[in-house]
C-alpha cells in the first residue's frame, strides 16, 4: 500500500503530463512511479473483488502508465493525468447537451479513423443476439421543420440509402463494459485525465473532489475521480447498485466506445444508420414514435421535466438514467433511442457537410476530418423549454475525449447480404 507520496519533477515532454513520484509503500521498500499526473487509489476502495487478481497486473500495463518497483513490490497506484482545462461550449452550442472537455491533446486526438465497416454478421452470428437487422432501403432523414435548430444542420430533409446492417436493441450497459474492461484492462479518457463531468444535482456527498465549475454552464462540474466506474464522483460505484448494471454505461467518450465496439467486433454507427433505425420507420416523425412528445399523457423516455436547471420532477420515472430496456421500444424494437442518453455515432460533425456536392447519399459517413464526434438522440438532462434535441432529427457533438454524465453509445455490425 502506497504512503507518504511525494511529487517532483512535474513535465510535459508528451502527450501526458508526466511526473515522478516516490512513494513509501507499506513494507518500506521504495517504489518510483511514472506516468501521468496521478491520484492513488488503494485496495479498500476500489473494487478489487470485481477484477480480482488480473487487476494489479493489469495495471501496470495500461497506457500512459509505467510503474518501476523495487523488489518487485507490485503496488496499487493508479495513475492519472489531471491538470487540465476545458472550457464550455460557446452559445452557439448550448451546454445544456453536454460540455466539452479541452486538455492537453493526445497524440490520437482527432486522428483516429472510424472503422466503417465490420465482418458481415450472419443471423446465428454470436454478435447479433441482441440487435435488429435493419436498412436495405432509403428514409428521409433530416428534418426541414422549424421546430428543431437550424443551425445544427437538421434539414434540409433528404433521401438517403442505407445498407443491411445490424444494430443493438439496447445502448451498451455497465454490466457490459464491466466486462470489457475486465478482459481488456482498458482505461477510459476519463480515467487518464482523472476527471469527468457530473451534472451537480448527481454528486456525492463528498464535494472535495470538485475541479472546476463551467462559468456558462454552471450545473456541469468537472469531478476529480468521476469515470464510468464511479458516475457521481469517488465515492460513488456502478457495483454498489444491482440495478445500475442495467443501465447504460456513461463518461465514455467517442474513443472509449470505439475501443468498446472493436473489441464487440461491432462499430459505431454512422450518424445516417442511427437516424434511420431511430425512427423506427415513422417517416417525417417528431420523435421516435410519433409528433406528440406525450401521446395520451404516457411518457415514452426519459428526458427532464419541470424547471431547468433547478428542479426535475421526474414525471418519466427518472431523475438520472433509466435501465436500457425502460419504455416502450421503437417501431424497429430499438430501446430509448430518444432520450436517457446522448449516443456516440462514427461521424465527424459539420452543420453543412451534408448540403455539399462531396456528400454521398448512399450510406453517408460524414466529412473526412474534423473537431468533433456526431451525438444523437438527446439524454435524460434534455428539456423541453432549454434544447429540445431529444427530436429524432436533433443533432448535437463533442470532442472525442470529452466525457459526461449523460453520455453514452451502442453499437452496430454489418450484415450479410441476403
Ligand atoms: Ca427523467
Ligand atoms: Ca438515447
Amino acid at each position: 500500500m502506497a504512503e507518504n507520496i511525494t511529487v517532483s519533477n512535474v513535465e510535459y515532454p508528451g502527450q501526458l503530463p508526466t511526473l515522478t513520484v516516490e512513494a513509501s509503500v507499506r513494507n518500506s521498500r521504495p517504489a518510483l512511479v511514472e506516468g501521468g499526473i496521478l491520484s492513488l487509489l488503494r485496495d479498500s476502495t476500489y473494487p478489487t473483488y470485481i477484477f480480482g487478481e488480473a487487476f494489479e497486473t493489469t495495471l501496470s500495463n495500461r497506457i500512459g502508465t509505467r510503474i518501476q518497483s523495487n523488489g518487485g513490490i507490485s503496488t496499487t497506484v493508479r495513475i492519472y493525468s489531471v491538470l487540465c482545462r476545458y472550457t464550455a461550449m460557446t452559445e452557439n452550442d448550448p451546454a445544456c447537451c453536454s460540455v466539452a472537455r479541452e486538455g492537453r491533446e493526445r497524440d490520437d486526438q482527432g486522428k483516429r479513423d472510424a472503422p466503417l465497416s465490420t465482418a458481415p454478421a450472419t443471423p446465428d452470428d454470436d454478435r447479433t443476439s441482441s440487435m435488429v437487422r435493419l436498412g436495405g432501403e432509403t428514409f428521409t432523414m433530416g428534418t426541414d421543420s422549424d421546430v428543431g435548430f437550424p443551425q445544427d444542420g437538421e434539414g434540409p430533409a433528404r433521401e438517403v440509402s442505407i445498407a443491411p446492417f445490424y444494430i443493438d436493441t439496447y445502448a451498451v450497459t455497465n454490466a457490459e463494459f464491466v466486462q470489457f474492461v475486465r478482459e481488456t484492462g482498458y482505461t477510459t479518457d476519463a480515467e487518464r485525465y482523472g476527471w469527468s463531468f457530473v451534472f451537480e444535482d448527481f454528486i456525492d456527498d463528498d464535494r472535495e473532489h470538485v475541479v472546476q465549475n463551467v462559468t456558462e454552464a454552471p450545473w456541469w462540474i468537472a469531478v476529480e475521480g468521476a469515470n464510468w466506474l464511479r458516475p457521481y464522483g469517488p465515492s460513488s460505484c456502478v457495483l454498489d447498485d444491482r440495478a445500475l448494471l442495467k443501465h447504460p454505461v456513461t463518461h465514455v467518450s467517442w474513443n472509449d466506445a470505439q475501443a468498446y465496439a472493436e473489441w464487440a467486433g461491432k462499430r459505431l454507427p454512422t450518424e445516417a444508420e442511427w437516424e434511420y433505425a431511430a425512427r423506427g420507420g415513422r417517416a417525417g416523425k417528431r420523435h421516435p414514435w410519433g409528433d406528440d412528445l406525450t401521446p395520451d399523457g404516457e411518457h415514452r423516455c426519459n428526458i427532464w421535466q419541470g424547471e431547468f436547471p433547478e428542479h426535475n420532477t421526474g414525471d418519466d420515472g427518472y431523475l438520472r438514467t433509466a435501465p436500457v430496456n425502460a419504455y416502450e421500444p421503437n417501431g424497429y424494437g430499438l430501446y430509448n433511442v430518444a432520450g436517457n442518453v446522448w449516443e456516440w455515432c462514427a461521424d465527424w460533425f459539420s452543420a453543412d457537410y451534408h448540403t455539399t456536392d462531396a456528400y454521398d447519399h448512399v450510406d453517408p459517413t460524414g466529412p473526412d476530418t474534423g473537431r468533433e464526434r456526431v451525438m444523437r438522440g438527446g439524454s435524460h438532462l434534455c428539456h423541453r423549454s432549454w434544447c429540445n434535441r431529444y427530436r429524432v432529427a436533433a443533432r448535437s457533438k463533442n470532442t472525442p475525449d470529452s466525457s459526461t454524465t449523460n453520455i453514452g453509445f451502442r453499437c452496430v455490425v454489418d450484415a450479410v447480404a441476403e
